[in-house]
């Protein structure tokens, strides 16, 4: 009885502190790529929702394996896919961004280990408008891209 009282309070709380801070960015299905030992960068990846009515702007991004979390791109460079560091990553108003293989995601520089299916990666992300977002993503094998 007591337990329920106290759990009961607790998650009193935990909606309060939620609506108190109206967080605007949700970090959908985010995963981590499974990388065999001796790869120095894996990536993660996610889609992020913005629930406000204002753009919002991802401008940094950190992680627990490595010491560099890098935003980047893919561009066509003659035919060629190439990545890129970009400065910052837009979430529309009121939409969606995808980061995905082959496009958008944030590179994880200076592993040290293997990361393998099953693993946990925690991400801390900082939006423009403030607000800061801690996930945890799973780590998955992402296969070849198919012909
Ligand atoms: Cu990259």
């Amino acid at each position: 009885m007591l337990k329920s009282i106290l759990l009961t309070a607790a998650t009193s709380a935990l909606l309060l502190t939620t609506a108190a801070h109206a967080d605007a960015i949700t970090a959908l299905d985010p995963f981590v790529r499974e990388v065999p030992p001796g790869s120095p960068t894996t990536a993660a990846f996610m889609t992020l929702h913005n629930t406000s009515d204002s753009p919002v702007r991802l401008i940094n991004a950190d992680n627990e394996l490595t010491a560099h979390t890098e935003m980047h791109n893919h561009v066509d460079v003659d035919g060629v896919m190439q990545m890129r560091q970009i400065e910052h990553i837009d979430v529309p108003a009121n939409g969606d961004v995808t980061l995905a293989p082959g496009g958008l995601h944030l590179m994880m520089i200076g592993l040290e280990g293997a990361v393998s299916e099953g693993d946990k990666v925690a991400l801390t992300l900082t939006f423009d408008n403030g607000e800061t977002l801690d996930i945890t993503a799973p780590v998955r094998p992402i296969m070849p891209m198919s012909h």
